[in-house]
């Protein structure tokens, strides 16, 4: 798989890339991850990327010329990809949306920034819009990193067999069970004994059961009885 990055600050996401799971996929040829300053695709001294918004109020407005140049100077050679645009604005990130952009051969991401882009870039340039959840992030920066290591460890060989877990769970709409490791006893906390049985089939089914009890506490909205039929709506 093939992502690119178009960011005003590469330097937030170049380090991002480099270290555990999404280096090893990387080195291994599972994807090819390459980060892009916008500036590079303006064509004025000053390397202008936003102006003032039309219309008048605060904050500046990203222009939308860097970014057509720089997605159509990517796409000359190759799968011209899915290009997404992160703003708080778009379709909220989960699991489900996360699998299937995983399956494209190419991702463009678009880091837009808080107060604005030109709406012809979300309109005629993006294939789509996403946000990584309801809270305000200065820049897609930081949600371009959650993205992209999401995405990448669903790739094929990016992960070793005993990392497969957890999403495979998430993917089921339960969350993880508890886990624990040695010492058996620690500040007088032990570890619960049929962990220490032995017999995999009780491990089994206590672990299911804690999934279940911790998703109705924590995550009611992840079980189709939770989040519906309960509420009000
Ligand atoms: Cl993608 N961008 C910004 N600026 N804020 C966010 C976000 C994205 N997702 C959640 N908050």
């Amino acid at each position: 798989m093939r992502i690119d990055v178009v960011t005003i600050f590469p330097p937030l996401l170049a380090g991002a890339f480099e270290h555990s799971i999404i280096k090893r996929a990387r080195d291994r040829g599972v994807v090819d991850i390459r980060v892009h300053d916008l500036r590079d695709y303006t064509d004025d001294r000053h390397r202008t990327v936003d102006d003032y918004p039309y219309g008048g109020g605060a904050g500046m407005v990203m222009k939308p010329e860097p970014w057509f140049r720089a997605v159509e100077s990517l796409r000359v050679r190759g799968n011209p990809g899915r290009a997404v645009l992160l703003t708080p604005q778009g379709k909220r990130l989960e699991q489900r949306l996360v699998q299937r952009l995983a399956t494209e051969d190419r991702l463009i991401v678009l880091c837009g920034r808080y107060e604005g882009v030109d709406e012809r870039v979300r309109e005629y340039l993006a294939d789509e819009e996403i946000s990584i959840g309801d809270y305000v992030l200065s820049g897609g920066e930081p949600a371009a990193v959650v993205l992209v290591d999401a995405v990448v460890r669903l790739q094929p060989r990016a992960l070793g067999s005993a990392e497969s877990t957890v999403e495979e769970s998430f993917a089921e709409g339960l969350l993880e069970y508890p886990q624990y490791t040695r010492p058996p006893e620690f500040r007088g906390w032990r570890v619960p004994d049929v962990l220490l049985s032995g017999d995999h089939g009780a491990v089994d089914r206590w672990r299911r059961g804690q999934q279940q009890e911790r998703t109705r506490e924590r995550r009611p909205d992840m079980l189709e009885d939770g989040g519906g039929s309960s509420q009000q709506s």
